[in-house]
């Protein structure tokens, strides 16, 4: 089996031959074709079939209501005590609403999470995540909030309880695997889901994780998650996937994924990268404050965008907006 990791450019002035990336701001003229164990070979876009072609250029239909022609901020708010970065910031329901309009203002969704997915935690029962945030995501709305909110969970009861305050996405870090009950739920509430990939639990997940190629692992993991919601009777439309970084990878397997994250716009769906203030940031600045990790964060979120990431989920959302319309305004040169 071959893969095809279409090279992403932002440059304006585009060759003859070049075609959108993903119907968005990137585009390609040539693609990196991988065989497992073989060295990588780089062709022209007019010798990959028309079939891969129109897949790897075609505009990818809306995601929970947003337009995925331009990139979009996912902004994140942690209603626990132990998240890895805002931990216990935003547990009391007045913090966590007030953290929200702030992030609204900038972000183009909100994702609320009632449990901790850091390398080492512990699982929260459902009862207790959705006590978390249900009633946040409820306020929210009454309050006459219109973002998407995604709901940022394993569990189909708290996916449920969310649904039932007002999210409108799931967004799932196991890819339905965890709950039996996930896919069936989304199936039928017929809201949007992202695909998260990871490996085992966030208990577990950091314990020696081997992979025999990364990229094509964590590629192959991807397809066969989307194959399993497609079967579960959630059409390709409403899904989109992301390639869980920190979620049992180490440094050097998290730096492979953030090089060559183009690859995974050959499934055919929305891209969500999501790597704020992560610890492999810590490590490569030397920064151990979770929280001092935003400028690196910033940098990893431009990479992503510059190979046509459409979510970049982030906790530093008006920093985040404020570097994307430079970083916009200067790749168009106003053009945009
Ligand atoms: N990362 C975290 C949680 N949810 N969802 C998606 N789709 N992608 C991610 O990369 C992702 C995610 C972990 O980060 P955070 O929510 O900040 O921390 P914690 O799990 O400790 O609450």
């Amino acid at each position: 089996m071959s893969y095809i990791r279409p090279i992403p450019m932002t440059d304006p002035a585009r060759p003859i031959g070049a075609v959108p990336l993903a119907g968005g701001w990137c585009w390609f003229s040539h693609a990196e074709i991988f065989h497992r164990g073989e060295i990588a070979r780089i062709v022209p876009v007019a010798q990959l079939d028309g079939e891969t072609r129109d897949r790897l250029s075609s505009a990818r239909p809306a995601f929970g209501g947003l337009a995925m022609d331009r990139p979009r901020i996912m902004g994140i708010l942690n209603v626990t005590p132990d998240s890895f970065s805002d931990g216990g910031q935003f547990l009391r329901p007045e913090a966590a609403l007030m953290q929200a309009r702030k992030m609204a203002a900038g972000a183009d969704i909100l994702d609320i999470g009632g449990e901790s997915t850091r390398p080492g935690a512990a699982e929260v029962l459902a009862a207790e995540e959705i006590a978390r945030t249900a009633p946040v995501i409820a306020a929210l709305r009454h309050g006459g909030l219109e973002l998407p909110i995604s709901i940022d969970t394993r569990k189909a009861a708290v996916a449920e309880a969310a649904f039932a305050a007002g999210a409108t996405i799931l967004n799932d870090v196991t890819a339905l695997q965890f709950d039996p009950a996930m896919a069936r739920v989304a199936a039928a509430a017929g809201r949007p889901v992202i695909l998260m990939h990871s490996i085992a639990t966030p208990a577990t997940m950091q314990d020696d994780p081997f992979y025999d190629d990364v990229l094509l692992d964590v590629y192959d993991a991807l397809a066969a998650r989307l194959a399993e919601a497609l079967a579960a009777g959630i059409p390709r439309e409403k899904l989109a996937v992301d390639p869980g970084i920190g979620f049992g990878k180490t440094l050097a397997h998290n730096l492979t994924l953030l090089s060559r994250l183009s690859l995974f716009h050959n499934l055919g769906v929305p891209v969500l990268l999501g790597a704020s203030r992560k610890r492999f940031i810590g490590t490569i600045s030397a920064e151990a404050d979770a929280a001092k990790r935003m400028p690196g964060s910033l940098a990893v979120a431009l990479a992503g965008v510059a190979q046509g990431m459409q979510m970049i989920r982030v906790h530093d959302v008006a920093e985040t907006r404020q570097a994307l319309s430079l970083w916009q305004a200067a790749t168009t040169g106003g053009a945009a």
